[in-house]
């Protein structure tokens, strides 16, 4: 591998890294959702840093699963802002 090769995979690893980075950045319903499950639990918000009270997330979680659903979660986040 010459020099210039190992800049380009480098180059091309940095890339891979900030990609996965915006993913994970917890901003998305999808990134939240760490164990797959459908829903943003409480424990997952506090666990991206999000400051949510109890109060809030039972207000917000409409149907009571103790989770917030991909459209509860877009209310949440629209009273965020
Ligand atoms: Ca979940």
């Amino acid at each position: 591998m010459t020099n210039r090769t190992i800049a380009i995979a480098a180059a091309a690893l940095a890339a891979g890294m900030g990609a996965a980075l915006a993913q994970n950045d917890g901003t998305s319903f999808s990134a939240l959702d760490t164990d797959k499950s459908g829903g943003v639990s409480m424990a997952e918000l506090k666990a991206a840093g999000a400051t949510v009270t109890a109060e809030a997330f039972a207000r917000h979680d409409a149907d009571g699963s103790g989770e917030l659903s991909a459209s509860e979660f877009a209310a949440w986040r629209g009273a965020q802002q």
